[in-house]
């Protein structure tokens, strides 16, 4: 890379989907930009997860940068939900296309982010020892992979055979043949890995269960030409939908679907059946964009758990330990929805080990393998896929030091807030993509992270054109924010369930960290703090007039 300036304009942390069109997007709008990033290759949660089977959970014509419509017609998926090395293979394209690489710095982690106030600049000092100095910082480090839980699970040190993390993956590859592999975790990465590898393992396969997720089909399938050739012709069409939609994504049965506007509850049950069946025969996360009351009326709710534990029973049909299969541990669409075929086959065809650990008394790590009441299960390696310290993990992990050398793990406390997930009060000049405050998680992430780093882009150009240094959102504003979206939690059902959505997965309780109103209600107040010439935030310590902004779910219209 070119050598590197004593001082720059922003410095991005993270060179995954939303730090590379960070990088991309300051560049060009003139700020010297420089991305650091701790892999040795581009592609974040795309390059450290590259274990057997992953792949994306939402379509691929849509889990796609949309920035430029050019690169939407010369860049081809194959499948409908394209395999992680893919999506890198995509990544890289776009690193090289847009002559980003020269302002990547890899294999350098920021070890220690801090504001220096007297010059209103961030100083990083990186892992190879040096420091740079950044007037802005954006933190685009993602939702999950920088954190990787470790779990508590006794004696796990004591395992003589491999232990295998699955967001660590081994990039030289790990060949199972002929071992006897188990595996603790099964949520999403868990049921892929566990679904990729059955096939090849069948009974030398033990998958150790706490918990069954709800498993829909992707009905994956490669691309026809004429469908790619479609979809390339109406991608305008496609984006504008997708920005109209809560969740970023709009595909159903290969189409742009709106879903239904009404209540699960006012319409028959064969027409709620239909509606149902449609989804799942289409496959995918389209379940959450079916009727809006399924994550905030149990009853609601319920009707679709009833669905969706009545499909599951029918894979499992004849399998003795079946029912231990359906989830019975929380509620639908409170937990993310795992996507993916074939999963169920893994034990009733392919012959994989099923261990329920959920009530286990003993379930603990031995020198052979894994010790379950008594029981022991001799393996060769273990695998890890038991989930991340997701949403607030990947900026607490690191010390972020604001003014007065507060470190943002301290400030934050059991109480993560944000404004409008972008800032927070006494780190000024230091931004957030994608992570808490925002419908993170809940909105396509290309679609979420272009939206807020064009936002972020705009602020700055604003500050810049003025002349200012120093950008700082007010502390009222930020608590006003910080109150809507637990607003926007509380009228729903996630609260009732121990996930990562709420960082609440790593123990502790659930905490107001995503904003559940939606994309476009997210989008409307971020365009609405722009045109108001962003009365929450001071410049150089001075506000505009206007008072800061207020908040609030009815704002929804
Ligand atoms: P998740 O969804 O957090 O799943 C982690 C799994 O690991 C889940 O089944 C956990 O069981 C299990 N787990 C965690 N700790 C333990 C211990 N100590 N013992 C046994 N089992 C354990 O992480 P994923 O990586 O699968 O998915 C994260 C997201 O990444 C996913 O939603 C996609 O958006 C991409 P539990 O449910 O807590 O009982």
């Amino acid at each position: 890379m070119s050598e590197m300036p004593e001082m720059i304009d922003v410095a991005v942390v993270g060179a995954g989907v939303s730090g590379i069109y960070a990088l991309k997007k300051l560049r060009d709008a003139g700020f010297n930009t420089i991305a650091i990033e701790s892999a040795p290759e581009i592609g974040g949660t795309w390059w450290f997860n590259s274990y057997p089977g992953i792949r994306v959970d939402i379509e691929s014509i849509e889990f796609s940068y949309s920035f430029d419509p050019q690169l939407q017609q010369d860049w081809t998926w194959s499948r409908r939900y394209a395999p992680g090395e893919e999506v890198l293979r995509y990544l890289k394209y776009v690193v090289d296309r847009y002559a980003l690489a020269a302002r990547i710095r890899l294999s350098t982690r920021v070890d220690v982010a801090a504001f220096n106030e007297r010059d209103s600049v961030w100083e990083l000092q990186l892992s190879d020892g040096t420091m740079l100095r950044a007037r802005h910082v954006v933190f685009a480090t993602g939702l999950h992979t920088s954190a990787v839980l470790k779990p508590t699970i006794k004696g796990l040190d004591r395992f003589t055979g491999d232990v295998l993390e699955s967001a660590r993956w081994p990039k030289k590859g790990y060949d199972t043949t002929a071992l006897k592999v188990g595996v603790i975790g099964t949520g999403a990465t868990g049921v892929q890995l566990i679904t990729a590898l059955a096939p090849s393992l069948g009974d030398d396969l033990w998958v150790f269960q706490r918990t069954a997720h709800y498993v829909v089909p992707a009905h994956n399938q490669l691309l026809s030409p004429e469908y790619v050739a479609h979809v390339k012709a109406h991608y305008d069409q496609w984006r504008k939908a997708e920005q109209e939609h809560m969740g970023g994504f709009v595909s159903v049965d290969l189409q742009i679907d709106r879903g239904p506007t009404v209540s699960a509850l006012d319409v028959s049950a064969e027409e709620r059946h239909k509606e149902f069946e449609r989804r799942w025969n289409s496959g995918g996360l389209s379940f959450y964009s079916s009727y809006p009351d399924l994550v905030t009326d149990p009853k609601a709710n319920a009707l679709l758990g009833e669905f969706l534990r009545a499909k599951i029973r029918e894979q499992v049909a004849g399998y003795e330990k079946g029912e231990l299969l359906v989830p019975r541990d929380f509620l639908p669409l409170t937990r993310r929805l795992v996507v993916e075929d074939g999963y169920y086959q893994s034990y009733t065809e392919h012959g994989a080990n099923l261990v329920d650990i959920r009530d286990a008394q003993q379930f603990e790590v031995v020198a052979e393998g894994i010790l379950v009441d008594g029981t022991l299960y001799e393996l060769d390696t273990i695998i890890l896929a038991t989930g991340f310290e997701s949403v607030t993990g990947p900026l607490t992990r690191f010390e972020i030091r604001g003014r007065g050398g507060i470190t943002l793990q301290r400030y934050w406390g059991d109480r993560p807030r944000t404004l409008l997930g972008y800032m927070v009060h006494d780190f000024p000049n230091a931004f957030i993509v994608n992570a808490l405050g925002c419908p993170g998680a809940f909105t396509q992430a290309f679609l979420l992270s272009e939206m807020q780093v064009d936002w972020i882009t705009d602020l700055l150009s604003y500050a810049r054109d003025r002349g200012y240094r120093c950008i700082e959102p007010s502390e009222a504003a930020q608590e006003a924010w910080t109150e809507h979206v637990a607003d926007t939690i509380d009228g729903t059902l996630f609260p009732r369930t121990n996930s990562w959505y709420l960082a609440a997965n790593a123990g502790g309780k659930p905490k107001p960290v995503l904003h559940l109103g939606g994309y476009p209600l997210y989008k409307r107040f971020c365009i609405e703090e722009r045109e108001r010439g962003y009365p929450s935030f001071a410049f150089d310590g001075e506000y505009s007039t206007a008072p800061p902004a207020l908040y609030s779910i009815s704002a929804a219209g």
